[in-house]
């Protein structure tokens, strides 16, 4: 992509309404507009990031057995009735009437739209175990929408849906999504930290939140510091290997973790200097519920036995749009935005120095082309600006490197190579960083 025909409306100063960090960042790097409280326009250079967060996402639950549908963002209010959440739900939820007078809602959560869609689909416990998610567009009607995308009105989620026979599967499936969960997250740059958590209006007896520690971070959360140095293994999961998903699940529950709603003053203070206290970003909830909504709806199966059983399910949830605020908030400087290369808008930023140099303008040309078509992504800034003005831009917008080509390099052959993380630059041969950036 080339800087001179990109829509990235950048903006200079800090724009007053944002408080956090992440928010002034995305508003400045021309991620996102606000359209009204808590709802948001994607720009291109932002949605590019959703996609991506949202593909790591998508893998580790295809990778997982987890099957990808896409259910609508308008429900009809009879389900709810059916589950009995529609009067508990409250004012979160937008609640719409249609031309025949008919209660309709935009959804906050799916539990009751997927038990409708299996149980109309499944009667036997031979097509158990499922699971089956979604990414799509959630409303909540917020008391305080704030923090930009990190708590908005409209966001983006990723909710799974298990299905099995009994409890024993259902943990399964539950350990399934936890050990996925935080294979996600890392693949983000993430530490994520399980803490055993409150079920709230999703209910269940068993669930946990993820959470990145932030000093912004709406949680207060309380652990053992050595959550900070458990390894998350990189070989892939094995998912038939049950024993093996319960131990990783054991050994990031063996340690004392929990949010400000679930923590236990002597617990914590049992451990001394051990424990962490800090602020912390919740990415992710998984809840295991039984048969809470498949008992009231009949989402029933046969057993071997020939007898009828509500099938026992649980839920699992990302905030796909929050997480890009919180890759933000865990990585930044002062001048803007470090991308982890996994989800990064663009690979490189270059910059042409001298835009209207001959040389400049044919070298930029050569590797902007090899570059995209190596399939390393390029942000070309071949704007007639200020090289000052160049570098804070792509400081702001964080791409991983900048490639910067300017008439005083090019009279000894080389470019400058400079990674966004650590500020290293080197002066190589134009193939040597072509070699570096794309191998
Ligand atoms: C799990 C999947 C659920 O809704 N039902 C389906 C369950 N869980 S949850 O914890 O309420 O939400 C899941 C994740 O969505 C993100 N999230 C938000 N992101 C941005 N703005 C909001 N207002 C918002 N509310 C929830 C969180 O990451 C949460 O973990």
């Amino acid at each position: 992509m080339r800087l001179s025909e990109y829509f990235l409306p950048t903006l200079k100063e800090n724009p007053a309404e944002a408080q956090i960090v992440s928010h002034r960042l995305m508003l400045r790097a021309g991620m996102v507009r606000q359209s009204s409280a808590g709802i948001y326009t994607w720009l291109p250079l932002g949605l590019k990031v959703l996609r991506k967060v949202e593909e790591i996402v998508r893998e580790e639950q295809d990778k997982a057995g987890c099957q990808e549908l896409l259910m609508p963002t308008i429900q009809s209010a009879d389900l709810w009735k059916e589950s009995g959440r529609y009067e508990d739900y409250g004012k979160e939820m937008l609640r719409i009437t249609d031309r025949h007078d008919r209660d309709m809602l935009y959804g906050p959560t799916n539990e009751e739209l997927i038990t409708e869609v299996f149980k109309g689909a499944v009667r036997s416990y031979k097509d158990l175990p499922k699971m089956l998610y979604h990414i799509q567009w959630k409303f909540r009607d917020e008391v305080r929408p704030r923090f930009g995308v990190m708590r908005g009105r409209e966001f983006l989620m990723k909710d799974s849906y298990s299905f099995d026979l009994d409890s024993a599967g259902a943990r399964v499936s539950y350990n399934k999504m936890f050990v996925t969960y935080l294979k996600t997250f890392q693949r983000m740059g993430l530490k994520a930290i399980p803490m055993a958590a409150d079920t709230g209006p999703i209910g269940g007896d068993m669930s946990h939140e993820f959470l990145i520690l932030a000093d912004t971070g709406e949680s207060q959360v309380f652990c053992h510091k050595n959550y900070l140095d458990l390894e998350i293994p990189e070989e892939d999961i094995d998912f038939n290997d049950h024993d093996g998903l319960q131990e990783t699940v054991n050994k990031f529950t063996a340690e004392y973790a929990a949010t400000d709603e679930m923590h236990d003053e002597a617990k914590g203070a049992a451990l001394g200097s051990d424990l962490m206290t800090a602020r912390g970003i919740e990415v992710g909830h998984i809840f295991n519920f039984g048969t809470k909504y498949s008992e009231p709806m009949k989402a029933v199966v046969t057993t071997g036995e020939g007898k009828e059983v509500a099938v026992e399910m649980g839920s699992y949830g990302i905030g796909v749009s929050r997480l890009v605020g919180g890759i933000i908030e865990a990585s930044h400087d002062d001048n803007g935005i470090i991308w982890p290369e996994s989800v990064a808008p663009f690979k490189v930023g270059l910059i042409n120095l001298k835009t209207g140099d001959e040389l400049c303008d044919s070298v930029c040309e050569d590797l902007y082309n090899r570059l995209n078509a190596a399939g390393a992504e390029a942000l070309y800034d071949d704007r007639k600006d200020r090289a000052g003005a160049k570098f804070a831009n792509m400081d702001l917008i964080g791409l991983p490197w900048q490639l910067v080509v300017g008439p005083r390099g090019l009279k000894d052959g080389v470019v400058e190579l400079k990674n966004r993380a650590s500020g290293e630059k080197q002066e190589l041969s134009l193939d040597d960083a072509m070699s570096k950036l794309v191998g």
